[in-house]
C-alpha cells in the first residue's frame, strides 16, 4: 500500500484513509494507492462495508492542480470514482474541512456520504478555468437538482454541511471524531441491510422540474455575466448533458468539455494566479520559525477614507483598534463614517446588525497619542506628504512602546526617510491598503532598508488574520502598483492625443479583461488628484519624457470627472453611468492640433498593446531592481488591486504568454517612434535573447 492510503478492517467496516498532506490533493499516488485499497477490500471477505475517510485537516481538497499541464497519469480521477461506484460493497465518505472539486466528486461516488457539522462541500472548478471533471456535472444534479447543481458549479462556491444535506448531498452530520463517526454510520448501513446505493443511478432530483428552463436561463445568465470566460458555459453543458443522456454518456460528454477547458490558455492563466497568489507568503530570506509578535491592539492615524477603512478592516478580523484624529469633532466624523460603511453593508445584507455592532464595539476613538502607548501596532494614513508624516512618526516613536510596530499607509513616499523620523528603523513597516481598505484583499507590504524580519514575519501573519493578500514590495515611487499603472495610463492619455476616444480606449481595455477603462477610473478618483500629482512630474521629469496635455486641459476647464459630473465623461447627477462628453473631442483636437499631431484611426489591439506593454515593460524593471522578488508577485498585485482580468493572468503572465521576443520587438518599435519612455528594460531585452520567460527568472538575493 502506498504511503499516502492506508487499509485496515475493524470488525466488518473496512477503512480507507488517505493521508496526502496538506490538503489531501489527488495525485498519481493517491489515485492509484485508493484503487489499490479498494481492490483490497474487495479481496477482504470479512469487509463488508466500506469507510473513506482522511486524516489531517480536511477531506481532499480535489484534484493535484500541480499536475494540470503535464502529461496525464493512470489512473484517472474519474476511472477511481467510477470504481467506487461501482463496488458492490456499501461504501462511506466521512467529509470533515473542505471537499472541494475531486474531493467532493470522490464523495459522490461514494454510496453515503456524512459530513461534520463545520465542513464545507464544493465544486470550484470554474476558478480554475475548468469544471468538474469526475462525474460532478453528472452525479450533483441527479442529488440535488439542476438549479443548485447549476449555481454550486457555475458559481465555484461551497456550501456549509447543513446546506448540503438540506440539497440531499449528504446524508447525515456528525460532531467530532470522522473515524468514529464513519464506523458508527457504517455499521447502521450494514445492520439495516441497506447495501449500496449509487448517485449514478439516482433520478428521482431530475424529475418533475423543467430542467431546459433552468438550463437556458442559466445560459442567458453566464453570457451576459461572464462574457469572455471560457469554461462556465461548458459548466452549464456538462450539467445539461446530465438532463439528457444516460450516466455513461453524459460522464463521456463531461470528459471531453473537461478536456477543452484543461487546453485552454484561461485555465493556464486562473492556475497560475491560485499558486501565484500562495507563493505572495514565501519570503526567501525570512526564516519560516522567524518569531512573530503578538497583535491586539492597533493603533490608525487619520479618520479619511483610507483610515476609517483599515480601521474597519482590523474590527472585521475581532482586533481592536483606537483611532486617532486630530480634535473631537473630526474624531466624531470619522466614528460615524465608520457606521455608515457599515450600515451599507447592513443594507446591503452582506453584514448583520449583530455583527455590525460586535466590530463597532472594538473600534474606539482618541485625539491623544497617549493613548497609543500600548499599542502592539499603529498605523497612519494622514495626508500625503513628508512633512506631516515627520510630526507623526516623531510623535509615535515618542509614545509607542518598545516593540510597537510603526507603519505608514503611505502609497507613494520614500519609507526609508519615513523610518528615519524615529529612532526604530527595524520596527517601520510600510502596509500599503488599496481604497476601499475595508474591502480590497491586496496588501503591498513595503519592506525598507532596515525593516526588521520579525516585523515582516508580523505583518504577514497579520495579513491572513485580515484576509488580506500580502505582497512584498521594495521601497521606489509607487512600489510596484502605482509605479506601473502611471506607465499604462501616462499611454492611455497620449492615446487620446493621437485620435482615440475615451469611449474606445475603454473600450478596447474592458474588452482585453481590465474590470475599468482608465478615463472611467481617471474621472472616478477625480482628475484634480492626477493633475497635481503631473504637475509634480513636469517638475521634475527630463525634457526627454514628455507628458500628456490633456488632463491639464480638462482640468483647466473645470471638468474633474464624477465630482464635477464631467470630464472624461458625463454624468447625471447622482449617478456614475458614464455619458459621451460631447465638449470632449473638440479639447483634444485642440490639444492635437497645438502639439502638431495628425489624428488618426487606432484600432483596438494597438490601444492595448501601448497600455498593457507599457505595464510589462515597467514591470520588467521593477523585477530587475528587487522591488519585487518574482513575476507572479506583480501579476498578484494586478489581478488583486488593478481589476486585471483572473483569466489573464496577470500583466507578466500575459507577457510571457505572447513569448518576450514578440513583446520586446512592438516595444522596440514604441521606442523608435515614441523615444525615452520606451526603451526596453534591460531584463525583457536580456530574458527575451535567452528565449526565457518573466516567471524562469529570479532574483539572486
Ligand atoms: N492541489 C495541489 N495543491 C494544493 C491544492 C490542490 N488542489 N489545494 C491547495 N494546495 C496547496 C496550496 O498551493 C498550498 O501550498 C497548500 O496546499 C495550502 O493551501 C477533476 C480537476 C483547500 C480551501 O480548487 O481552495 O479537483 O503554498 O494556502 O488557506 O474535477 O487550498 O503551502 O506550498 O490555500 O487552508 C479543485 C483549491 C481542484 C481547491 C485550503 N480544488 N484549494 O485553504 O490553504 S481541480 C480546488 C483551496 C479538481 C476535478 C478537478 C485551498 C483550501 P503551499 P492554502 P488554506
Amino acid at each position: 500500500m502506498n504511503s499516502s492510503v492506508n487499509y485496515e478492517r475493524q470488525g466488518e467496516v473496512a477503512l480507507i484513509t488517505l493521508n496526502n498532506p496538506p490538503v489531501n490533493a489527488l495525485g498519481q499516488a493517491q489515485r492509484e494507492g485508493l484503487l489499490r485499497a479498494l481492490h483490497q477490500a474487495q479481496i477482504d471477505t470479512q469487509a463488508k462495508v466500506l469507510v473513506l475517510l482522511c486524516s489531517g485537516r480536511t477531506f481532499i481538497a480535489g484534484a493535484d492542480i500541480k499536475e494540470f499541464g503535464k502529461p496525464p497519469q493512470a489512473p484517472s480521477l474519474p476511472e477511481v470514482v467510477n470504481a467506487y461506484e461501482q463496488s458492490d460493497k456499501p461504501c462511506v465518505a466521512v467529509i470533515h474541512g473542505t471537499a472541494l472539486g475531486g474531493g467532493l466528486e470522490m464523495a459522490l461516488g461514494c454510496h453515503y456520504r456524512i459530513a461534520r457539522r463545520d465542513a464545507k462541500v464544493g465544486l470550484p472548478e470554474v476558478k480554475l478555468g475548468l469544471l468538474p471533471g469526475a462525474g460532478g456535472t453528472q452525479r450533483l444534479p441527479r442529488l440535488a437538482g439542476v438549479a443548485k447543481a447549476l449555481e454550486m458549479i457555475v458559481s465555484g462556491q461551497p456550501i456549509n454541511a447543513l446546506q448540503a444535506r438540506e440539497h440531499q448531498i449528504v446524508d447525515e452530520l456528525f460532531d467530532g471524531d470522522p473515524r468514529a463517526a464513519g464506523i458508527a454510520f457504517a455499521q447502521r448501513v450494514l445492520d439495516s441491510g441497506l447495501g449500496v446505493r449509487r448517485t449514478g443511478e439516482q433520478a428521482a432530483a431530475l424529475k418533475g422540474v423543467d430542467n431546459g428552463a433552468l438550463i437556458a436561463a442559466k445560459r442567458a445568465d453566464v453570457a451576459k455575466r461572464l462574457p469572455g470566460f471560457f469554461s462556465p458555459p461548458r459548466c452549464v453543458a456538462a450539467v445539461e448533458a446530465a438532463t439528457l443522456l444516460p450516466l455513461v454518456e453524459g460522464l463521456q460528454r463531461e470528459r471531453a468539455l473537461f478536456q477543452e477547458c484543461l487546453a485552454s490558455e484561461q485555465r493556464a492563466a486562473l492556475v497560475h494566479g491560485f499558486f501565484a497568489e500562495r507563493q505572495c507568503a514565501h519570503i526567501d530570506d525570512l526564516p519560516k520559525d522567524t518569531p512573530v509578535r503578538v497583535i491586539e491592539r492597533v493603533g490608525v492615524i487619520g479618520g479619511g477614507t483610507m483610515g476609517v477603512g483599515i480601521a474597519l478592516s482590523f474590527v472585521s478580523a475581532g482586533i481592536a483598534v483606537m483611532l486617532m484624529e486630530v480634535d473631537e469633532p473630526a474624531l466624531q466624523r470619522a466614528l460615524q463614517r465608520a457606521r455608515e460603511t457599515c450600515e451599507a453593508s447592513v443594507a446591503r445584507g452582506s453584514l448583520s446588525p449583530a455583527v455590525m455592532e460586535q466590530r463597532l464595539a472594538l473600534l474606539h476613538g482618541g485625539v491623544d497619542y497617549s493613548e497609543l502607548a500600548t499599542a502592539d501596532l499603529v498605523i497612519e494614513a494622514v495626508f500625503e506628504s513628508l512633512e506631516v508624516k515627520r510630526q507623526v512618526f516623531e510623535r509615535l516613536d515618542q509614545v509607542c512602546k518598545p516593540g510597537a510596530i510603526l507603519a505608514s499607509n503611505t502609497s507613494s513616499l520614500d519609507l526609508d526617510v519615513i523610518a528615519g523620523f524615529t529612532s526604530r528603523a527595524e520596527d517601520v513597516v510600510g502596509l500599503h491598503f488599496f481604497s476601499p481598505a475595508n474591502v480590497m484583499r491586496l496588501l503591498e507590504v513595503v519592506r525598507g532598508r532596515h525593516t526588521g524580519l520579525e516585523v515582516l514575519a508580523t505583518v504577514m501573519q497579520l495579513s491572513k488574520r485580515l484576509n488580506k493578500i500580502a505582497v512584498v514590495v521594495g521601497v521606489c515611487d509607487g512600489f510596484v502598483g502605482n509605479r506601473m499603472i502611471f506607465q499604462y495610463g501616462r499611454e492611455a492619455e497620449f492615446l487620446l492625443e493621437e485620435g482615440a476616444t475615451p469611449e474606445q480606449v475603454d473600450g478596447a481595455l474592458r474588452n482585453f479583461g481590465l474590470a475599468m477603462g482608465p478615463n472611467a477610473m481617471r474621472d472616478l478618483s477625480g482628475l484634480d488628484i492626477g493633475w497635481s500629482i503631473r504637475q509634480r512630474q513636469r517638475a521634475t521629469l527630463p525634457s526627454n519624457y514628455p507628458l500628456p496635455d490633456v488632463l491639464d486641459t480638462l482640468y483647466a476647464a473645470g471638468m474633474l470627472g464624477q465630482k464635477t459630473g464631467q470630464g472624461f465623461y458625463c454624468y447625471a447627477p447622482g449617478s456614475r453611468r458614464p455619458e459621451p462628453n460631447p465638449e470632449l473631442l473638440p479639447l483634444l483636437e485642440a490639444v492635437s492640433r497645438e502639439k502638431g499631431i495628425e489624428r488618426r484611426a487606432l484600432s483596438d489591439d494597438y490601444i492595448v498593446e501601448r497600455c498593457v506593454f507599457a505595464l510589462i515593460n515597467e514591470g520588467a524593471k521593477i523585477l530587475q531592481e528587487g522591488i519585487a522578488r518574482r513575476s507572479s508577485d506583480i501579476d498578484v498585485i494586478y489581478l488583486n488591486g488593478y481589476g486585471f482580468a483572473a483569466w489573464r493572468g496577470g500583466p507578466m503572465f500575459y507577457a510571457d504568454s505572447l513569448g518576450l521576443d514578440n513583446v520586446l520587438a512592438r516595444i522596440r518599435e514604441f521606442h523608435q517612434r515614441f523615444g525615452a519612455w520606451w526603451e526596453p528594460a534591460p531584463l525583457l531585452e536580456q530574458l527575451a535573447a535567452e528565449g526565457r520567460r518573466f516567471a524562469d527568472w529570479k532574483l539572486e538575493s
